[in-house]
């Protein structure tokens, strides 16, 4: 396959108004006939070129004539000497009881379902398969009742029958224009839970939830949720739902979260089912997250969409900055934010750094599914938030408004988003569109002399770009009184040159800085602050964000320092931890977060150069270090915390069941806890305290570990979605015969290579979060995970390509360490198997 350019785009030759599409399924060969009314664009000659992969061609008619005169390639159909508005019939057969990369018409657990985002349409019928064609839309599904009583599509249900053959039929219309990724089709035998929403004019919307037999009770959440989403883009943005009924399918067998067809989602049955007994808190904040996210879509990617793939940030940047504030409302906003941090952190500074580098819309594309990205969707997301922060959140919403009223039906770009923004708010963004086309996480300096701040900004070089330019940046300071007296002072800087000189508005005379408060942008401030320092923004700053944000760079400096073998940074931090935790003992949700140690993964992230044996020593010691001067506070609090009311999913029960998880697994570190811990599990009447159990388990007690993951295995074995926790726990545990274990695991009988979520439980966590056994210093980690990388890419690789991101990023190992993993990286290259996704990342790795 071969990269798509950006700069490239040309308007399509020909348009499709309107589809009609006679689906009639089997497994083995299903028929797809197509009546498309197709105009040409503009005046030309070119023949229509039509997208299709994996179809077999069995006729083509031009106003309903037989025509030969056409080429049929690999990926295209092209018909040759057609007028300038004419209909098109073909009738193709495919074969959806073969199709594992879970792209286009596919099974799951035998109901048949679709992914057409990005370009999977083209799997199903010969199609114009890009999002800047909109089409009207009837679908006819014929298939057999019995076996599928439910024969879904988007929009509204026209028509109904029953054949003599025992099928039945079903024919549905969408009266929405749509480009073909949001086309779906369902069909199955589910558990259906119902409900309805009326919205602020007043129209009821049915909303029905279709789940695995058996389900039902899992899917309240996910319908709560759903109301929740719609009454807060009403409210927020004044957005309404535009159909008449909202349909959501759960199913186990997808390759991502969730998908926005026009009202028909598909959904991973993880992002759908839970009630207390199996899904962890998180689980449900995740749902609700989810939910909410495709919600939004139906604005935010639906109705405007696209004009091509390289805006993909257009909808998802902004849909996820949607969804993250839907979130910071309805769940702790200081938990929520410090999640999305994490993120950028851990993965996106990552992919900035490394091989993949590309800006949020992207310039160059050999496989689109590759740019679902951290960068298109999270940094896309920051880049929202900044512009929530530069024009206020009323100036955001009177663009949103704004955005909506001139591009509503239409396909458009990122750059039409931010002159929306810009028109509604009379402000000049020419300089914030750098974040679009600009890879690379830029680098902040902040030299101060008195109450002057000389503020430098600077974006290294990156795999993809070489030379970078200043950008708009808000960034929010906070002057925090360095002992406790006084009021903290906040103050937002619009940088928007190389260097830029600031006055500060208060004397700093006793005050400390903290800078990027609030993560205000995706950067990394370069200054160091002293131990002293962080330790005042810890316990004094305003935002309970910065003083997560002091504490985890005490860690990390103290982490750093003893690598170095310096070990007063280590005492001091303890002792600061120690002090922290005494004097907020009652604000368990500040305490449950900050006790958390950066991740060994996110410390990667960060460096330029790793020695990982003694980044895990040290990580190791620093954590028990500061166990140990915080033990007899800790086993204060958790003889409180584990006395507990019986389970309900409030706020104040999410932050004990929190606190209970950090303070546990803090203490695990340096007392034996095994008593506790068996105590827990096999009181737990939720699965949030039974995972504490396990996790606290795994990073202190072998053996205790070792005896509860048992009798998890024994009362879940049936339930494949709750296995997954323990597939990940087993994946994620630093133990010298790893490898092994996970050779057992892959041979338990809920595992199956074809199932996406079994795979990212096993591999996709051991590749992620397990850096001691990945790395292990023999390169047998490389290798076995490269022996099944190139087993997974044939069947599904999408879910290949995503899983080997761990890898690309070589060069920040030891030279042993690098030599053997580009040794296994080009055993994949070599393989001239390879599929697009897998060659595009690691071709760019090893070049
Ligand atoms: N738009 C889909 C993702 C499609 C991924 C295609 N490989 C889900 C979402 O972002 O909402
Ligand atoms: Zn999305």
């Amino acid at each position: 396959k071969a990269a798509k350019r950006r700069e490239d785009y040309l308007p399509p030759d020909f348009t499709v108004d309107h589809i009609d599409l006679k689906i009639v399924l089997a497994a083995d060969a299903t028929s797809v006939s197509a009546v498309l009314q197709v105009t040409r664009i503009g005046s030309h000659e070119r023949p229509l070129c039509l997208d299709g992969e994996q179809l077999t061609l069995k006729s083509v008619e031009v106003d309903g004539i037989a025509w030969t005169d056409y080429q049929l390639s690999e990926t295209a159909l092209t018909i040759n000497g057609v007028p300038d508005s004419f209909v098109l019939s073909t009738v193709v057969e495919i074969a959806p009881a073969h199709n594992t990369s879970l792209e286009g018409l596919y099974l799951s657990d035998g109901a048949f379902c679709t992914q057409c985002e990005a370009e999977g349409f083209r799997k199903i019928t010969y199609f114009l398969d890009r999002p800047d064609v909109l089409s009207m839309y009837d679908v006819t599904i014929t298939a057999p009742q019995d076996e599928y009583p439910q024969l879904l599509s988007n929009g509204n249900k026209l028509a109904s029958g029953h054949n003599d053959d025992g099928t039945h039929w079903v024919k549905w219309q969408d009266p929405h224009r749509k480009p073909c990724y949001l086309f779906a089709l369902v069909a199955g035998d589910f558990d259906l839970l119902t409900d309805e929403f009326t919205t602020q004019s007043g129209r009821v919307v049915a909303l029905e939830l279709y789940v695995d037999k058996g389900k039902l009770n899992r899917g309240q959440h996910a319908l709560d949720s759903l109301k929740r989403a719609m009454r807060w883009d009403e409210e927020v943005f004044g957005l309404e739902y535009d159909l008449d009924v909202y349909m959501i399918v759960a199913v186990d067998f997808f390759n991502m979260g969730a998908m926005e067809n026009k009202g028909l989602n598909v959904f991973n049955s993880k992002f759908v089912l839970a009630d207390s007994e199996t899904a962890t808190d998180d689980d449900y904040f995740n749902i609700e997250s989810v939910i909410a996210h495709e919600y939004f879509h139906n604005w935010t990617g639906n109705r405007v969409t696209c004009r091509d793939w390289f805006q993909l940030s257009l909808k998802e940047g902004l849909t996820v900055f949607r969804d993250q504030i839907f979130s910071e409302t309805f769940n702790s906003p200081l938990a929520t934010r410090i999640k999305q941090v994490k993120v950028i952190r851990e993965h996106q500074f990552a992919e900035d750094a490394g091989p993949m580098s590309h800006p949020i819309r992207p310039d160059e594309v050999i496989e689109m599914n590759n740019f679902y990205t951290v960068t298109v969707y999270d940094k896309g997301a920051e880049v929202i938030r900044m512009l929530w922060t530069l024009l206020t959140p009323e100036g955001f919403k009177r663009g949103m408004r704004f955005y909506f009223d001139r591009h509503d039906g239409q396909a458009v770009t990122c750059d039409d988003f931010v002159n929306a923004m810009q028109d509604a708010n009379d402000i000049d963004l020419s300089l914030f569109k750098r974040w679009y086309g600009q890879s690379g996480t830029p680098r902040i300096s902040i030299a101060q002399h008195g109450d002057k701040l000389t503020i430098g900004q600077h974006t290294p070089a990156t795999a993809d770009q070489a030379s970078k330019q200043a950008l708009l940046i808000p960034l929010q300071l906070e002057m925090v009184p360095s002992n406790g007296q006084g009021e903290s002072v906040q103050l937002t800087v619009a940088l928007k040159s190389e260097t830029q000189e600031v006055l500060l508005p208060v004397s700093s005379g006793n005050r400390v800085l903290s800078v990027n408060s609030g993560f205000s942008a995706p950067v990394i401030v370069e200054q160091q602050a002293s131990l002293a320092e962080l330790g005042s923004i810890l316990s004094f700053a305003k935002s309970d964000f910065d003083r997560w944000e002091a504490s985890q760079a005490l860690f990390k400096q103290a982490m750093l320092a003893n690598m170095e073998g310096d070990a007063s940074v280590i005492n001091e931090t303890a002792q600061l931890m120690a002090q922290f935790i005494t004097a907020e003992q009652r604000n368990l949700a500040l305490l449950s977060e900050v006790l958390i140690p950066p991740s060994v993964e996110s410390l990667v992230a960060g460096l330029e150069q790793v020695n990982v044996d003694a980044l895990l020593n040290s990580h190791k010691a620093v954590y028990k270090r500061v166990a140990i001067e915080c033990a007899p506070m800790l086993e204060k609090l958790l003889a409180a915390l584990v006395l507990r009311d019986e389970y309900a999913y409030t706020p104040e029960q999410i932050v004990q069941r929190k606190a209970l998880n950090t303070l546990l697994k803090l203490y695990s570190q340096c007392q034996d806890t095994s008593d506790m811990l068996t105590t827990l599990f096999t009181n737990a009447d939720n699965m949030t305290d039974t995972l504490t159990a396990l996790q606290a388990a795994q990073l202190g007690n072998q053996s205790t570990f070792e005896s509860l993951m048992q009798q998890f295995e024994e009362r879940w074995q049936d339930d494949p979605l709750v296995l997954d926790k323990w597939f990940a726990l087993h994946a994620t545990t630093e133990r010298p015969d790893i490898l092994a274990r996970l050779q057992l695991l892959m041979e338990h009988k809920q595992y199956t290579l074809k199932n996406p979520n079994r795979i990212r439980a096993i591999l996709g966590s051991f590749a992620f979060y397990n850096t001691a056994g990945l790395h292990l210093s023999d390169g047998s980690g490389y290798r076995f995970f490269t022996d099944h990388l190139l087993a997974i890419d044939p069947v599904n690789p999408q879910v290949a390509a995503r899983i080997v991101t761990p890898l690309l990023s070589w060069r920040k190992f030891d030279s042993d360490r690098q030599d053997k993993i580009k040794f296994h990286l080009t055993r994949i290259l070599d393989n001239p198997q390879i599929s697009s996704d897998l060659f595009e990342k690691v071709s760019k790795s090893l070049a």
